[in-house]
């Protein structure tokens, strides 16, 4: 049965809540395996990722994709051979001295007799859709590949990107292991086929969307009653994620940009640690992560609270293109037609020059998220649509961001910041609030 036609998918695709959407997406995925293996046998290791001391974790997008869980240390192997058909969940072990320091993760159990690995495992079951007798210690790793190893002809992997610059990291040590040893292999990244799967997201997946996006509005309008002449952009950092995280969210998508003045030109500007002047625009590109989804939201404000007459000229050429881009955006259409009609609206405003970025990335469990660029756009797609102007010489720059749910008619607006110049201009003039200290 394809994927298409399998229950549990047909659930996950109207629901997304239920654990069968994890299900559904590992069928799918072995699906677009078993068609890019060419009817060869395979096995697939999707990696949580390693911890590090003093970080906060995340997983690899991929493997909380498909499991809903959020454990470092846990593996999901998936094999098609001639002799099996499988899913496997390898779970950290259960160690209580160390969740004394970090806190409970999902694990198997099986490093102390107080630990019921029975219990846990059906916990693990339960939220995963995995059948609990599939779930075992992530130090089996070594058992569950022996045999299928010797059987399959391709291997599908992630590498999760858990490595400092200049080391090398557990996984890519295994990596290199395997195929050392197995020579007659041919390993293939796993991450394009399943990013192609993310790229298109479900009902579940747009409402945690949904949620991390409303909370970034809400940072922007933060920001709008706060903002001041002489106000640090690291301050209003503090101001945007106190919201955040105020709200509910559990963390930045991506670190904060508060660029002012000649940093209104630094497309990755995060130092955030300029005064701000009257008369300078700030740009204040930010996102928060809600349930690992995430929001990416760009405005740019007078920091007198009145753009200047160029600065509204600017300001409203990129608006133009922003719109210009949304009207684009529709099913059947490619990110760089999108692209085009925001390129073609600056050209025509005489600002050709001062725009050299794209217009669009993915947006989901990453804030650039995965999925290939040479695909039309589908109902389910989010991206984001954020042209901008920087004219360095005059430390002017202009930056417009909303996230967009393709329809199936069109495109959906799903961040609603105040974004008119005139709006913006309005919310600045009330009297602003003072912070905490
Ligand atoms: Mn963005």
């Amino acid at each position: 049965m394809s994927a298409r036609t399998a229950p549990s998918h047909r659930n996950a695709r109207t629901s997304g809540v239920s654990t069968d959407h994890h299900a559904g997406r590992r069928q799918a995925l072995k699906d677009r395996f078993k068609a890019d293996a060419g009817g060869r046998p395979w096995l697939a290791l999707i990696f949580s990722g390693e911890e590090r001391n003093l970080q906060v974790f995340t997983p690899d997008p991929t493997f909380y994709y498909l499991t809903g869980v959020e454990s470092p240390n846990a593996l999901l192997f998936l094999a098609l051979t001639p002799r099996q058909d499988s899913e496997i969940l390898l779970l950290p072990a259960t160690d209580p001295a160390k969740e004394r320091w970090t806190g409970k993760v999902l694990s198997s159990g099986g490093l102390t007799p107080d630990c019921l690995p029975d219990a846990l495992r059906a916990e693990a079951g339960a939220r995963t859709g995995v059948p609990s007798g599939s779930i075992g210690i992530f130090q089996q790793i070594e058992d569950v590949l022996v045999r299928p190893m010797r059987e399959v002809d391709v291997v599908y992997m992630n590498f999760p990107e858990d490595t400092p610059p200049g080391q090398v990291g557990w996984v890519q040590h295994f990596a290199d292991r395997l195929r050392a040893s197995n020579p007659h292999l041919q390993f293939r990244h796993a991450a394009r086929l399943a990013g192609d799967l993310r790229r298109v997201k479900e009902g579940g997946e747009i409402e945690k969307m949904r949620a991390a996006m409303a909370i970034t509005d809400e940072a922007q309008r933060a920001v709008l009653g706060h903002l001041r002449p002489g106000m640090k952009e690291y301050e209003i950092q503090a101001i945007v994620e106190y919201t955040f995280m105020s709200l509910g969210a559990e963390h930045v998508a991506f670190p904060s940009i508060i660029g002012s003045g000649p940093y209104s030109c630094i497309l990755h500007y995060d130092k955030n640690r300029r005064t701000t002047r009257r008369g300078d625009l700030v740009i204040c590109d930010i996102g928060c992560r809600k349930d690992l989804y995430c929001a990416d939201v760009t405005r740019t404000y007078p920091v007198s609270g009145k753009f200047t007459k160029r600065q509204r000229q600017v300001y409203d050429a990129v608006l133009a293109a922003q719109e210009a881009a949304l009207g684009a955006a529709k099913p059947g259409v490619l990110v760089k037609d999108v692209h085009q009609a925001a390129a073609d609206a600056i050209s025509k405003a005489g600002f050709a020059p001062y725009f050299f970025h794209g217009t669009s990335h993915y947006l989901g469990i990453e804030a650039h998220d995965a999925g290939s660029y040479d695909l039309p756009l589908e109902p389910g797609t989010v991206i984001t649509i954020e042209p901008g102007i920087y004219i360095a010489e005059e430390e002017l720059g202009v930056r417009i961001e909303d996230d967009v749910l393709i329809t199936r008619t069109g495109a959906e607006r799903m961040t609603h910041a105040p974004r008119d110049a005139g709006e913006i201009e309005k919310l600045l003039g009330r009297p602003r609030k003072t912070l905490v200290v």
